[in-house]
């Protein structure tokens, strides 16, 4: 099907008395079969992005675009009285809960848009992430019947279904197919569990934790299913084409673990090997260690898998054994390279705790990476430190990227269009040309002044509609919006704001910039003191939005709900992206970069990714505070005592326990305060040093609403963090893993 006959086609469809939900399936599945259609061959070499999530958003407009017939279908529509925009409504598959499962996304799109052969494997849940409702404050969750709209864009591919076995049942691992576009089109295969109730539930619900420990046997199964199915899948095609020889295995294959989720697959690759093909331990260990590759995605060390041996001796008892093996042979290595116990027990993948996943893929993987270069380092000298001192030549960075085709092209035309009109229309093609735009900043700095008003105006209504919240149309825009986690201090946030809000009120703070804040996160179901904190957070918005001594200077909005489509809209309307991770915490932030693509400055912490943003935006194009690393480890080793910094925030922070607000009488505003004050479950009082950072971050946020009154000045402190984006663009990223880890 050529361009053309998709036009026809799309012509024909009669749109008369046809509900929305049925357009959208409609017109995806002819868009799907013309973007099928011009599928190109299979690849020699392929790689595999094994994940437990996948956050891909709504793919309507995405894949229109990328096929190059999203103008096309709009006018077509349009002809037919149908505003596009109506597609809004169908909400897309949220398979994922935050960062790792939006960078999976972002690197489908970038391979696919630079014609490289990344496959990605994942499982289809039945529920994606909860829809979160705000009640009284807190968070409520609700199923996310994401297929209820149907799901035009995959394939089911009932032919190609395997069979997974676990002790105690056997479970049907059927894919389904969602093409990826782009230069070349490539899959996300998406596996649904069949067969009993039991079966079922396995891809039922994505777990919505991103840190806490819970439902672990039905983890563990979810693990092992998709992980199985796709490395079953990959030998049998392998056979096929080469037959029963497996030295040649990763000529053809590499797969890349995200994070430690699928790192089953490595032993259930060797069981494979072993004792269906009866290739010897060796040689099968041998092909694994040239196959896999790993990527860490976290330092939290509750965040690092760890299995219980009893458990998959139980479910899993050929699992088992090649994991008893792999340890027993990994021990022998170790012993020969005359590593010390300690040593040992530093790097062994089976411990008296478990199975630690993440010891067993840095053992087996080829290549070890973090996703920033701070957290690289931290990795190799913190977190894998005795790995990195034996196994150096595994250890590389890559710093995370994100596609700009989602979150430029298509979230901020007006932005794209005022490019296009000053560095020509290359750099849709190569981000690398982004970078002209460094000459050309102040010639358009009036022009950007009114793209970013537009897209505020916009992102304003758009809250006007579902928070019901008004924000005027000059109030500067500054944004913390990112999965809700003690570690990337939300709470300060929220804490600077009443000291921001006092100053007003007892007119200590003057000439102050009319700002809103706006937050968007989910928190855990499970995660009580994030929950607390959400709570918060709409306390402090109720009691600023409806002052009227205030108001028209300072409102706060914690949107619902937030997801994909929000973030699109967020990261074009904002002025200042707040990334306040306490350092060393977060592995990289993507969000970051979608921000500062969009001309937003960043207020942010020495952490993650921040540290190249700033380095190669101008440290004076933003706004840095807040201790270091270094500074960090020092006061944990010296003992950091948060009292003295309460007392200089005491209104603040006790309008936690003083009655200013209410918890609607579940205590935990007491248990946030007490976390701060004495310390919760095996942290330590502050274990985050939200106290320590507060004062230099709202000296600096003030700093940043003075520097907004020269609206030019600050025009190009946000251009120069777009012109210089381009590094941040997932393109580069997949171009580095493509080079340096998969080689194709
Ligand atoms: C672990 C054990 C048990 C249950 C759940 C988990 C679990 C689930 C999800 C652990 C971690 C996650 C997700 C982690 C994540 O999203 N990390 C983020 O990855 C981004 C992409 O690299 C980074 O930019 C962020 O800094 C990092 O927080």
């Amino acid at each position: 099907m050529d361009k053309k006959q998709f036009t026809d086609e799309l012509e024909k469809i009669d749109a008369v008395g046809k509900s929305t939900v049925e357009l959208y399936n409609e017109i995806s599945a002819l868009a799907l079969s013309y973007g099928l259609s011009n599928a190109g061959k299979p690849a020699e070499k392929n790689a595999y992005y094994l994940s437990m999530e996948f956050l891909i958003g709504r793919s309507f407009f995405n894949n229109l675009m990328e096929l190059g017939v999203l103008e096309e279908t709009r006018k077509v529509l349009a002809n037919k009285g149908i505003d596009i925009n109506v597609f809004e409504e169908i909400e897309d598959a949220a398979l994922g809960n935050g960062g790792l499962g939006r960078l999976a996304a972002c690197f489908l799109d970038s391979a696919a848009g630079l014609g490289l052969p990344l496959q990605g494997y994942g499982i289809r849940y039945k529920y994606g992430l909860f829809k979160q409702a705000i009640e009284n404050g807190f968070q409520v969750e609700l199923p996310d019947d994401w297929q209820s709209f149907g799901d035009p864009w995959s394939v089911r591919k009932e032919s190609e279904a395997r069979s997974i076995k676990f002790a105690d049942m056997m479970v049907t691992a059927v894919p389904y197919d969602m093409p990826v576009f782009g230069k070349r089109v490539n899959t996300l295969r998406l596996w649904q569990a069949e067969g009993s109730e039991e079966a079922r539930k396995i891809s039922e619900y994505l777990y919505p934790a991103d840190d806490t420990v819970e439902g672990k046997l039905l983890r563990l199964r979810q693990e092992y299913f998709f992980s199985a199915a796709a490395v079953g899948e990959l030998i049998e095609k392998h056979i096929k084409k080469h037959g029963k020889r497996f030295d040649n295995f990763s000529d053809f294959n590499t797969i890349q673990l995200n994070d430690t989720h699928p790192v089953l697959a490595i032993a259930e690759f060797i069981r494979i090997l072993t004792a269906e093909y009866k290739v010897s331990f060796s040689d099968a260990l041998e092909v694994a260690k040239k196959t896999f590759a790993y990527t860490n995605h976290t330092v939290l060390p509750e965040a690092l898998e760890c299995w219980n041996a009893e458990l998959v001796k139980k479910i899993l008892p050929d699992i088992y054994s090649v994991l008893i093996k792999i340890n027993l042979r990994q021990r022998e290595e170790l012993a020969s390279l005359k590593c010390s116990e300690e040593e040992v027990t530093a790097m062994s993948s089976y411990s008296p705790y478990g199975f630690s996943m993440a010891n067993l893929a840095v053992y087996v993987g080829k290549s070890v990476n973090g996703v920033a270069r701070l957290h690289t380092e931290i990795l190799k000298h913190a977190l894998f430190k005795t790995a990195y001192k034996y196994f150096p030549e595994k250890f590389q960075n890559k710093t995370n990227g994100i596609t700009q085709r989602r979150w430029l092209m298509l979230c901020n035309s007006e932005l794209s269009a005022l490019l296009d009109k000053t560095i020509g229309s290359g750099w849709r093609g190569d981000i690398a040309e982004l970078s002209e735009l460094n000459a050309r900043i102040e010639d358009i700095t009036q022009e950007f002044i009114t793209v970013k008003a537009e897209k505020k105006r916009q992102l304003y209504d758009y809250i006007r509609q579902h928070e019901n919240i008004e924000i005027p149309q000059e109030f500067i825009a500054y944004s913390q919006v990112k999965r809700l986690h003690e570690y990337k201090r939300q709470l300060m946030t929220a804490f600077a704001i009443l000291e921001i809000y006092n100053g007003l009120k007892d007119g200590s703070i003057k000439d102050f910039a009319p700002s809103v804040f706006i937050f968007g996160a989910k928190s855990a179901p499970g995660y009580k003191r994030a929950k607390a904190i959400i709570k918060f957070i709409n306390e402090i918005a109720a009691k600023i939005n409806s002052d009227g001594d205030t108001n028209g200077l300072l409102k706060v909005v914690f949107v619902r709900n937030y997801n994909v489509s929000y973030a699109e809209k967020i990261v074009a309307g904002t002025d200042v992206s707040l990334q306040v991770s306490t350092a060393g915490l977060e592995a990289s932030g993507t969000g970051n970069m979608k921000f500062m693509m969009n001309g937003a400055v960043t207020c942010g912490t020495m952490d993650g990714a921040n540290i190249e943003i700033v380095e190669l935006a101008g440290k004076e194009n933003n706004y840095i505070f807040g201790a270091e690393v270094d500074e960090i480890e020092k006061l944990k080793q010296d003992g950091y005592d948060p009292i003295e910094y309460l007392s200089r925030h005491k209104a603040a922070v006790e309008s936690l326990i003083d009655g200013t607000f209410s918890d609607g009488g579940t205590g935990c505003f007491k248990e946030l305060y007490e976390s701060l004050t004495v310390g919760a479950s095996w942290h330590k009082p502050d274990n985050y040093f939200v106290l320590y950072d507060l004062q230099s971050f709202v000296e600096t946020l003030l700093k940043i609403n003075r520097d907004y009154k020269d609206k030019k000045a600050f025009a190009v402190k946000q251009l120069k963090n777009t012109a210089n984006s381009a590094y941040f663009s997932s393109d580069r990223t997949i171009k580095e893993y493509a080079k340096e880890i998969w080689e194709i």
